[in-house]
């Protein structure tokens, strides 16, 4: 459970890498910074081995290189093959200065897929060995698209092939927001099992925020929560896997798996052992920066097909002294898993939703852990919170960083221990922020009387599928599947518009709720439910529940291109729950349309 085996090695290593990251990086930085700098990086590097990760490290042409492979690992006991960046889960830890050039090289080691059989219906999972990069929450050039940045609605989606690479060199605005990010792959078709077998990695953007003293003072220990999904491999009676054969789906209710026949318009069922799922698996974990700490089964029920049976395994453990402030940043990585997070007998000091910082931490009190609703926060599938927890003044006593359990989605989640934190040691009484400097780049924040357009994007669902039948299940926005090619949505850089993300009743293609995720920029969530929400919550990623409209507000500040937005249940985007967007440039006062337009 513990990472002390080889830690000390581990660590210098470690500390290397991030030196090496600094290196690599085009900055101008002055002299005495990076005195200052390498020693915080050194304390980072420690701080991420003291929880199994590990830094990115660039080669020497200052290039960071997200090497996409198999590996076959044992997770508690079970022999697996997962999909991994530079063979580690999660993958390293990248981190960035504002202002930076972030240049990430994806080079494509996945083996060979036979996608033969795959009608070219671009909502059926294909090309499992395809794939691309997202620098997920960064305002950034758009970069699903070929070339990085085109606002051609005809471009292709990127798709590197087995053997190939892809160069993305991604300059960090000045004034981005420091925080928590992440990187994953998003090729439409391959998305979910790749992202649900390891490929998934922490990218942490340093500016302001970390030269708060109170914060600069504190351990900074990212947790990484990813979900590995498994079926037992079709050839080897000892390995469990996910590589499902072209057009066959895993049949939640039933515990089979289907190939749909286009002779009979009917799924015929095989003895395959695992397909494609839009559920449950056969085996799933939950990863708590790479090590499981909760395993769950189909059940073998057919009436409580879609309650999972679920394990609880031994969590982290975090020691904290007495009165110690501890920087916690949290990703929920999972592929399909709403996240209510409780951390027990204790008050969180939430800095961060998404990487945006608030102006001042916000209290949340401590709650009981073995309740439902929200939590202390609440992180739908891709969100991150970051926040200090300060450690109870009295030694020797274990508290829970829990999951609450949660029934707003197709599956039952139930409660699961994430980590726990062990309070021992001698008292120091480290000190709390009061204030925090607010990230520019999207303040002031956008006034009603500026929003040039509203728009209003339904998510739904149909079952058995009509429009979607290799799947069985339709996933859709406004009635609509996902189409590469079209784009449905054009916006300018300088407009604010507000947006209504809704998901109906269960009339309307309401049966769970969905998270609505934008690519380049991000939101401010107005009202959930009809319920304000506090000023400045700035996300990337809001939850919708079933039921509920969701209203938010943004502006297409800098770049320009062809990019996306989707739900980020990722079964549900790569079955089509995805829309393309264009941003156009500004219009100036001498474009012939911006009289007209503006009238
Ligand atoms: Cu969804």
């Amino acid at each position: 459970m513990t990472h002390d085996l080889s830690r000390r090695g581990f660590v210098a290593a470690a500390a290397a890498g991030v030196e090496l990251v600094r290196r690599g990086l085009a900055r101008g930085a002055m002299p005495d910074d990076d005195a200052a700098f390498a020693a915080s990086d050194a304390a980072f590097a420690e701080g991420l081995a003291s929880v199994g990760l590990q830094p990115a490290r660039p080669n020497a042409a200052g290039w960071i290189v997200l090497d996409a492979r198999f590996k076959e690992t044992t997770l508690a006991g079970t022999r697996a093959r997962v999909r991994a960046y530079c063979g580690t889960l999660p993958g390293p830890v990248i981190t960035v200065r504002q202002g930076e050039l972030l240049r990430i090289r994806l080079q494509n080691s996945l083996p060979h897929y036979d996608s033969s059989a795959w009608d070219g219906n671009m909502n059926v999972p294909h090309h499992l060995d395809q794939t691309n990069l997202h620098v997920h929450g960064m305002d950034v050039i758009p970069h699903l698209f070929q070339p990085l940045g085109t606002p051609n609605p005809l471009a292709p989606m990127i798709a590197v092939k087995p053997g190939g690479h892809q160069d993305y060199p991604f300059q960090v605005p000045n004034d981005h927001p420091p925080g928590l990010y992440w990187y994953h792959p998003h090729h439409h078709g391959s998305t979910v099992v790749q992202a649900v077998t390891g490929m998934a990695g922490a990218i942490i953007v340093r500016g302001p925020i970390d030269d708060v003293p109170e914060i600069k003072a504190a351990r900074d220990l990212p947790l990484v929560i990813q979900d590995i999904g498994l079926f037992p491999s079709e050839t080897d009676a000892t390995l469990w896997t996910y590589e499902p054969k072209q057009n066959a789906i895993w049949q939640t209710f039933g515990g089979y798996v289907t190939i749909y026949d286009p002779t009979t318009k009917q799924p015929v069922k095989t003895t395959l052992k695992g397909g494609f799922t839009t559920g449950d698996y056969a085996l799933r974990y939950f990863l708590i920066n790479g090590q499981p700490f909760f395993k769950e089964t189909h059940n073998p029920d057919p009436n409580k097909a879609q309650q999972p049976v679920g394990t609880q395994l031994a969590p982290l453990q975090i020691h904290m002294q007495p009165g110690e402030v501890v920087r916690f940043r949290m990703l929920n990585g999972n592929s399909d898993n709403l996240m209510p997070i409780v951390v027990e007998g204790h008050e969180m000091y939430l800095l961060a939703l998404d990487g945006n910082n608030f102006g001042a931490p916000r209290v949340i009190p401590s709650m009981p852990v073995d309740g439902t609703g929200n939590g202390q926060v609440l992180l739908a599938p891709s969100n991150r919170a970051e926040f200090l927890i300060k450690a109870n003044a009295t030694p020797g006593k274990t508290y829970r960083i829990m999951q609450l359990a949660q029934s707003q989605q197709f599956l039952q989640s139930e409660a699961k221990v994430i980590a726990e934190i062990v309070v021992a040691g001698a008292s120091k009484d480290m000190a709390l922020p009061k204030a925090l400097p607010l990230p520019k780049r999207n303040y002031p924040l956008i006034q009603p009387g500026e929003i040039k357009r509203r728009r209003r994007f339904q998510f739904s669902g149909i079952f058995p599928g009509v429009v979607n039948p290799v799947v069985g299940i339709d996933f859709l926005v406004n009635n609509m599947q996902y189409d590469e090619f079209a784009a449905p949505n054009v916006t300018r850089v300088g407009d604010a518009e507000e947006w209504h993300i809704v998901v109906g009743d269960m009339n309307h293609g309401g049966t769970e709720g969905h998270p609505f995720h934008i690519h380049v920029n991000n939101f401010e969530v107005i009202s959930i439910g009809g319920v304000a929400q506090p000023p400045g919550t700035l996300q990337d990623a809001v939850w919708v529940p079933e039921n509920t409209e969701v209203v938010i507000r943004m502006r297409f500040l800098q770049w320009t291109g062809k990019s996306v937005f989707h739900c980020h249940i990722l079964p549900h985007e790569d079955t089509g729950m995805m829309q393309n967007f264009v941003i156009l440039p500004r219009l100036t006062a001498a474009d012939p349309h911006a009289a007209s337009r503006h009238t």
